[in-house]
């Protein structure tokens, strides 16, 4: 009886912290043995030539959501899953949502039936909370954290969305107290809607206005506001697709006090600028997401916020909405006569892209080590999630969520090569070298050849820790901590 069910041998094991020639042992779905010449297992995978990854994990996309323009996602569970594992991504995490008005768990219960049975690759949830009422903070929330879903996005601006600043305090209290972790997306929402004003009124409607509405200030304003609320109340917070060169700095001056805050970037900040809202027609739709990609010198700052540890997770910030369709960006229709940017739905695919892209243009050009690439593409997400080292690494004892990846295959990016449910990709034409030629999710493989072979509902939930990363500093502000109402002295 072999002692394995699977051996990958002769690859290259890369994870977060070192990269060796050695097999990989899978016993019951589960990584078993990391160690030359294993015996054989009851299947071998030839990993000659290639790169053994752990799968990646997309800690910020947007999946069978209804945004809040009103367009809905082109991506379901089954659709956005299975372009994660073309790309090497083995774990999603994306929202469930609640709309003011609405209970925390019923938003989180809806979501379960969207994506239980129909998840191709495994998931975990953060919330989004709107309505931070004193039933959500004082109960729902804390039940919701014991039970596995231990992160949460609030929004500093978008109507239906929004928070304040007190009520920012009130939800970071609780994170800080139930030991979750706050993600922000931090743009000041009274500078955009000004802005936005002025510019329609003026006649400026193109998609080219949307990056002037959302100007790098109301992004580095609210950056440092956020940062500025977490540490009146000592807890740590991710400011997430972290766009704008005067936002990075905010986040590494905080870093540089000693404060745990966090932060996300996504490839359109990359790869993207505002030149790509400049097209003609309404193409420039087709790039629009908030935060915008800013200019082209902007991206440089990006690379460094990656290269020098600012940013600990790289995200895709999927939020797919087809370009020809009633519930996609011009949701409602489009009508060429009042259409405005004010009414394209903000977002941008980049599920299955943002690994290959981030190694072709990362790793190739020497920008990014293979190790720090893992970090970025799923070891960093695992930690700051509460799921690691079950996912996210490839140790004794993990699951064996692998990616195969061949470092020398040259492909062009099309619509048509892609396994999403949109119409378009932002990056069209673009070459790309670094793919992902086989994935395993739980030792059983689910991509290979172009093909994903997983079926819908192989995916399983995984709840998640509160994060060791979310733990308080222990700094209460001039002596006074809100939190616990002790005053220890000037
Ligand atoms: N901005 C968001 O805040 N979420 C989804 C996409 C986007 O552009
Ligand atoms: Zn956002
Ligand atoms: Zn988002």
């Amino acid at each position: 009886m072999p002692e394995f069910d699977l051996v990958i041998r002769g690859g290259t094991v890369v994870t977060a912290a070192d990269t060796v020639r050695c097999d990989v042992g899978v016993r019951d779905g589960r990584v078993a043995a990391l160690a030359e010449n294993l015996s054989d297992g009851k299947r071998v995978i030839d990993a000659g030539g290639l790169l053994v990854m752990p799968g990646g994990i997309d800690s910020h996309c947007h999946i069978d959501q209804l945004s809040s323009s009103g367009a809905y996602t082109a991506d379901n569970w089954e659709s956005g899953t299975r372009s994660g594992l073309a790309g090497g991504t083995t774990m999603l995490m994306p929202f469930a949502a609640q709309f003011r008005g609405q209970s925390l768990r019923q938003a989180v219960e809806d979501y379960h039936q969207l994506a239980d049975g129909n998840a191709l690759s495994d998931y975990a949830f953060h919330l989004i909370i709107s309505d931070p009422t004193e039933a959500v903070l004082g109960q729902e929330l804390p039940a919701l954290i014991k039970d596995g879903y231990t992160s949460f996005k609030i929004y500093l601006t978008y109507d239906s969305l929004k928070l304040n600043d007190r009520e920012t305090l009130a939800v970071m209290e609780t994170a800080r107290r139930e030991g979750a972790l706050t993600m922000v997306h931090a743009e000041n929402h009274d500078v955009i809607a000004y802005l936005t004003d002025k510019l329609l009124a003026a006649g400026h409607v193109r998609p080219e206005f949307h990056r002037v509405a959302h100007a790098d200030i109301a992004e580095s304003e609210a950056t440092a506001r956020a940062i500025a609320l977490s540490e009146v109340i000592d807890v740590p917070m991710l400011l997430v697709h972290v766009s704008a060169r005067e936002a990075i700095e905010a986040i590494r001056r905080a870093r540089g006090r000693g404060l745990r805050v966090y932060g996300e970037t996504c490839p359109q900040y990359l790869f993207l600028t505002e030149d790509d809202l400049l097209q003609s027609g309404w193409e420039g739709a087709k790039c629009m997401c908030s935060p915008p990609p800013r200019d082209k010198a902007n991206q440089e700052f990006v690379w460094n916020g990656l290269t020098d540890g600012t940013f600990q997770v790289f995200s895709s910030d999927h939020a797919a909405y087809r370009f020809d369709s009633p519930k996609g960006k011009f949701v409602g229709g489009f009508d060429d006569a009042t259409a405005s940017f004010k009414k394209v739905a903000n977002g941008v695919p980049g599920l299955e892209i943002r690994l290959p892209m981030l190694f072709s243009e990362g790793v190739r050009t020497g920008r990014l080590s293979l190790n720090r690439f893992v970090e970025l593409a799923a070891t960093n997400a695992a930690k700051m999630y509460g799921v690691y080292p079950k996912k996210g690494t490839i140790a004794v004892g993990s699951d064996a969520d692998i990616a195969l990846w061949d470092p020398e295959l040259t492909r062009t990016v099309s619509i048509d090569m892609l396994h999403d449910n949109m119409d378009y990709t932002p990056y069209e034409g673009r070459q790309v070298t670094g793919w992902p030629v086989e994935v395993l999710v739980r030792g059983e493989t689910v991509f290979r050849d172009d093909d994903v072979i997983a079926p819908a509902g192989n995916g399983r939930f995984v709840p998640c820790e509160p994060p060791q990363m979310a733990k308080p500093l222990g700094r209460p502000i001039h002596g006074f901590s809100p939190t616990t109402g002790v005053f220890s002295g000037w």
